[in-house]
C-alpha cells in the first residue's frame, strides 16, 4: 500500500497518493466521483495506479525510448510540502519531485517537478517544471486524467470540431469532423487546441479548460486493448475515457536552466 493524502472540505473530498502525486479521486460534495479508478487497481511500490491522473513526465508516451511509457514520474516518490486550507471551500495541496541518483541515471538532468492540486468546486491541477541544471532541456508531458462515465455508449467530447490530430493506432494525421463518439478503440493527440473542451455524460457535462500547453490526448481502448491492460477489469473500457492535458510530440517544451513551465488544467 501506498501513502496518501486526503483532502475533506465543504464543497469536495480528494486523495492524492505520494507516489507520482497522483490524484485517485475527486469528487464534489453531494456528487458522484469525477474521476474514474479502477477496483482493481494495485496500489503498489513501482506500479502507477490504474485511474484518476497519472502525471506523464518527462516524456510522454514512448517518446523517449531511453525512458519507461510515460516516463518516471508516476512512479516516483513525491514529498508533501504543504497543505493550505485557503478557506473552508478550497484547500491547497502541493507536491515535489526533485531530481535523484535514481532519476538522473534515467534522465542526466537536474530538475524540480511540482504539482499544486486545488480542491474546491473545481479540480485545479499546476504541473510547474522547473531546470535546475546548466543544460537546456526538452520534456513531453500529461495529466492523463482519466474520467468516470456513466457508459461509453453515452458520452461525446464537445469542442475538438475541424482540430488537426495524429491517430496513434495509424499513424495519420487527420481532421476532427463534429463531436467525438465512441465505438472503437479511440488514441489520439488533438493539436492547436485552445478552447474548453466539454465531455457530455447522460447526466452531467465535465468541462476542461488547459493552460500551457495546446495538445489534448482522447483515449478510450476499446475491447481488445481493454483486455490486454493491467490493473483493470475487461468491461472497464465502458467505464471511462481519458481526455489528457498534454504537451505532446510537436509540442515539446524546452526549458531553459533556471527557468520553468507551468501545465495547467481546470475540471469543472
Ligand atoms: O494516452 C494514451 C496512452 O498512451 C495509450 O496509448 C495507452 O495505452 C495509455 O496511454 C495507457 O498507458 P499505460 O502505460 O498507463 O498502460
Amino acid at each position: 500500500m501506498i501513502d496518501f493524502i486526503e483532502v475533506h472540505n465543504n464543497s469536495a473530498s480528494a486523495k492524492i497518493a505520494l507516489q507520482g502525486a497522483h490524484i485517485f479521486h475527486y469528487a464534489r460534495k453531494d456528487e458522484k466521483p469525477l474521476l474514474w479508478l479502477s477496483e482493481i487497481s494495485d496500489f503498489e511500490v513501482g506500479k502507477a495506479i490504474r485511474g484518476g491522473v497519472p502525471i506523464c513526465w518527462p516524456s510522454f508516451g514512448m517518446n523517449n525510448s531511453d525512458l519507461p511509457q510515460h516516463g518516471f514520474a508516476r512512479t516516483s516518490e513525491f514529498k508533501h510540502l504543504a497543505t493550505n486550507e485557503i478557506d473552508a471551500n478550497t484547500t491547497e495541496v502541493i507536491l515535489v519531485l526533485k531530481h535523484s541518483k535514481e532519476t538522473l541515471a534515467l534522465w542526466p538532468y537536474k530538475f524540480e517537478l511540482e504539482l499544486k492540486v486545488t480542491v474546491s468546486d473545481k479540480l485545479t491541477m499546476e504541473l510547474r517544471t522547473t531546470n535546475l541544471d546548466e543544460k537546456t532541456f526538452k520534456i513531453t508531458q500529461a495529466l492523463h486524467t482519466y474520467f468516470s462515465i456513466s457508459h461509453i455508449s453515452d458520452v461525446r467530447v464537445k469542442g475538438l470540431d475541424k482540430k488537426p490530430y495524429l491517430d496513434a493506432l495509424t499513424n495519420e494525421q487527420l481532421t476532427q469532423n463534429g463531436d467525438i463518439v465512441f465505438e472503437k478503440e479511440v488514441d489520439r493527440v488533438y493539436q492547436e487546441v485552445n478552447e474548453q473542451i466539454l465531455l457530455k455524460d447522460k447526466d452531467r457535462t465535465i468541462r476542461i479548460k488547459n493552460e500551457g500547453s495546446s495538445s489534448v490526448v482522447v483515449w478510450n481502448p476499446w475491447i481488445e486493448k481493454g483486455k490486454r491492460m493491467s490493473a483493470m477489469r475487461d468491461e472497464a473500457y465502458n467505464d471511462f475515457v481519458c481526455i489528457e492535458s498534454a504537451n505532446a510530440f510537436d509540442d515539446f517544451v524546452e526549458i531553459k536552466p533556471k527557468n520553468s513551465h507551468t501545465l495547467k488544467a481546470v475540471i469543472s
